[in-house]
């Protein structure tokens, strides 16, 4: 059972015709778009389609216990463009954020399946829709649509999707239908506690030094209702630590009692900010995010923002203040 009717013909039509597909996902991916990636892959894969999986960033280590993860290459050039008439983005809101050049994208046809609120519909073929959980969800509904089996090979990229999007069934777009999803998936072979494993238990001591020092960055302001932390270049290279390693410091901040809006700062490349928000309470943080150039989700949202550290605080706190009176 789909958890949603979503009409795919368009993304089915486009399948049919395309004769070599390369699936892709955001930069720095995190576990949804590399589940979905994985998913539709082997997918596609089984259904006799030439499909290749390719990013700017590598795979990240807690992904990487995944069938078929091995198979995703990386970097600004892809071996088998010339092979390729048709791309397909998973879980990115913007071309941008994919980091390909734009002769990746020559000739291709792009199909477009995501669930960030603010995703600008940069396919031939779009199916974006923000109430769903997960892009894993979509992926989900999609196979059905296709009448495609799931395989333990399917069902685990998707379990591990719809866990960490959700924060571990934590948030407010978690239902029933969410459940009955996950039900499916552990049904069709994928293993929970293998997945937390690999997402929760597996931390380096390298990302706990990280986390030490960052944690001491804590402010809190707005009546103790908005917490910031951050991370700098200097922090990485004494902890040894790289940014995958801050995936859910941001989660500190939004753990703490009373706290509406949580903020957490590392550093991007060539001087760039690189802003996550989290917002409690309803509080929608991706407005928040699509004022300053970025984008997002209700709840979880970014942006890039250039100068020094102090002063990309200064530009964004009447921003958070103003959103935590409203
Ligand atoms: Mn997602």
């Amino acid at each position: 059972m789909p958890v949603k009717n979503t009409d795919w013909s368009s993304v089915a039509a486009a399948l049919k015709s395309a004769a070599g597909i390369v699936i892709i996902t955001h930069k720095n991916p995190d576990s949804d778009g590399i589940g979905s990636q994985i998913a539709l892959f082997h997918a596609l894969n089984t259904a006799g389609k030439r499909v290749w999986m390719h990013n700017l960033d590598p795979v990240p280590r807690i992904c990487q216990y995944l069938d078929g993860s091995n198979r995703a290459t990386s970097g600004s050039e892809f071996e088998h463009l010339h092979e390729v008439d048709t791309i397909i983005s998973v879980d990115c809101g913007a071309i941008s954020r994919l980091g390909m050049p734009d002769s990746f994208f020559a000739e291709k046809a792009v199909i477009n399946i995501d669930h960030h609120a603010s995703n600008k519909n940069f396919g031939q073929v779009n199916v974006v829709d923000a109430g769903y959980c997960a892009t894993g969800a979509m992926i989900f509904d999609l196979l059905s649509f296709l009448d495609i089996d799931l395989t333990p090979a399917i069902a685990a990229p998707l379990y591990v999707a719809l866990m960490t999007d959700t924060s571990s069934f934590r948030l407010a777009t978690v239902d029933a239908d969410v459940f009955h999803l996950a039900a499916e998936l552990v049904r069709a072979g994928a293993d929970p506690a293998t997945a937390s494993n690999a997402v929760y238990g597996s931390n380096s001591v390298a990302r706990l030094e990280l986390l030490k020092l960052s944690l001491d960055t804590l402010e809190l302001h707005d009546k103790q209702r908005s917490a910031w932390l951050h991370v700098t270049n200097g922090m990485y290279q004494q902890t040894d630590a790289n940014v995958e390693d801050t995936e859910g410091f941001i989660d500190y901040g939004r753990s703490i009692s009373g706290v509406g809006v949580a903020v957490f700062i590392r550093p991007g490349s060539e001087g760039l900010w690189k802003l996550s928000f989290r917002g409690a309470d309803g509080l929608d943080v991706g407005s928040l995010a699509s004022e300053l150039g970025g984008g997002g989700h209700r709840y979880a949202a970014g942006c890039d923002l250039h100068g020094s550290l102090d002063e990309v605080k200064e530009r964004v706190h009447p921003l958070v203040t103003r959103l935590l009176s409203s």
